[in-house]
């Protein structure tokens, strides 16, 4: 019986060609979140909660489609849910319209930090800014003053490099050359060359990211004389994989030549504590079940898994926050005689409601604690790793809040030594 069933709707990346397909583990982590949700008697007592989704590959233009179709197709949705951070600006940009929240649980882009653009805009994905207080510190810590950046040219990383060209400038970190590309970096890479740029910022998604592993490959811009900081939330294996089905002209080989010693910084999206969260799970409890769920199609056995698995947690930890907030809203229309059942898309009253219960929604989820600021945005402790020997080494924290950085010492450079952000010219005396 619909009377009795709460529905939302969903849009999840996952059978597309670039950008992030995050939805292939954040969708199956939704489903859990309902299942545990829906089994709460103390959480919208007499309803049900229920999704409905399509794919958007991460394509803005395809992402309005599924919005539209979920929108003008019964029955009506009281929220949506989105990742990737291109469908999630052209959602929420739209979505007000319907008075409509849109809570993303995949998409970093500092631009959506904007109130005004995006009043409805919640997520429990955080800014890919908490990455660049980090960046700063470990140019402090290993003595680059001296920086370039390389960025795809989408809002999501020129929003990004916008903050950290102003976090160099108060560090007194010169910023030598930023390059940008669209889809092929050959023309970027080389302009770096020339700019003799050592230590690099590299901003792309993960389809771009392998583009330009090879083309630094090709153009030698890699080993002991460089550093790249890329992205911390690729899969592991990311630059091994999909090689042929991409046309990428370098082995497998050359591409973990040009990745050794790379570092990565990336927002910790998993509960460090082995505290029960509001399900009564552990983040480890819920790694075990998201798992089991996944290996139907995928060899989690292998460590082989889908796009979007660091950031299940963000999507679990989003169907509790709209369930809190749905039950807060349901509690206060009650008073009122009304119900969430009521809701239109131009009933700019219960909007409101349900924009201020999520507004006020706070609770410990299995990313950590889940709470939205002004701005929609969590906040993130970030990790720090390095790849040695083709695989992952964790190196330390960053808690930008305390300024407190957790060092490992497990750093290991190509040639023994830390490399330069400049070429020493020696002269003879
Ligand atoms: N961690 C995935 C972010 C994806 C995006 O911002 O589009």
């Amino acid at each position: 019986e619909d009377d009795n069933v709460l529905h939302i709707g969903g849009i999840f990346p996952i059978g597309g060609k670039g950008g992030w397909q995050g939805g292939q583990a954040c969708e199956p982590a939704a489903y859990l979140a309902l299942e545990d949700v829906n089994a709460r008697k103390d959480l919208l007592p007499g309803f049900t909660l229920k999704l409905h989704w399509n794919d958007s590959e991460c394509e803005p233009g395809l992402g309005a489609s599924v919005m539209y179709n979920l929108l003008y197709n019964k029955p009506q949705k009281l929220m949506l849910l989105a990742g990737c951070s291109t469908v999630c600006t052209t959602v929420a940009e739209a979505a007000k319209m319907w008075n409509l929240v849109v809570l993303c649980y995949g998409a970093s882009s500092p631009a959506l930090s904007d109130r005004t653009r995006f009043p409805t805009l919640f997520r429990t994905h955080p800014s890919a800014t908490v990455h660049n207080p980090t960046r700063i510190k470990l140019m402090e810590k290993f003595g680059w003053s001296r920086v370039a950046i390389l960025q795809q040219a989408e809002e999501v990383f020129i929003s990004t490099v916008e903050d950290l060209e102003a976090r160099c400038k108060e560090s007194n970190i010169e910023i030598v050359t930023r390059q940008s590309f669209l889809s092929d970096p050959a023309d970027a890479v080389r302009n770096l060359r020339r700019q003799d740029a050592r230590i690099i910022v590299g901003l792309f998604y993960v389809v771009a990211a392998r583009r330009v592993l090879c083309e630094m490959y090709k153009q030698n811009i890699y080993g002991k004389s460089y550093v790249w900081f890329f992205i911390g939330w690729y899969e592991d294996n990311w630059f091994e994989v999909n090689l042929q089905k991409e046309k990428i002209e370098c082995s497998k080989e050359e591409m973990r030549m040009a990745a050794e010693g790379h570092l990565t910084t990336e927002a910790l999206m998993w509960n460090q504590n082995n505290q029960r969260t509001i399900s009564g799970m552990t983040s480890e409890d819920f790694r075990l079940r998201l798992n089991d769920a996944l290996s139907k199609g995928y060899d989690i056995q292998n460590k082989r898994y889908p796009e979007g698995y660091q950031e299940a947690p963000l999507a679990y930890d989003a169907v509790w926050a709209v369930a809190l907030a749905f039950n807060k809203t349901m509690e206060r229309l009650n008073k009122h005689g009304k119900s969430l059942k009521n809701f239109t898309y131009t009933n700019k009253e219960i909007a409101d409601d349900i924009y201020s219960a999520i507004n006020s929604t706070q609770f410990l989820g299995v990313s950590g604690h889940v709470a939205f600021s002004s701005q929609g945005d969590r906040i993130a402790l970030t990790q720090i790793e390095q790849m040695v020997d083709g695989k992952y080494v964790k190196l330390g924290y960053y808690d930008t809040q305390a300024d407190n950085l957790t060092w490992h010492n497990f750093e290991r450079w190509i040639g023994g030594k830390v490399p330069q952000d400049r070429t020493i010219v020696r002269r003879e005396l």
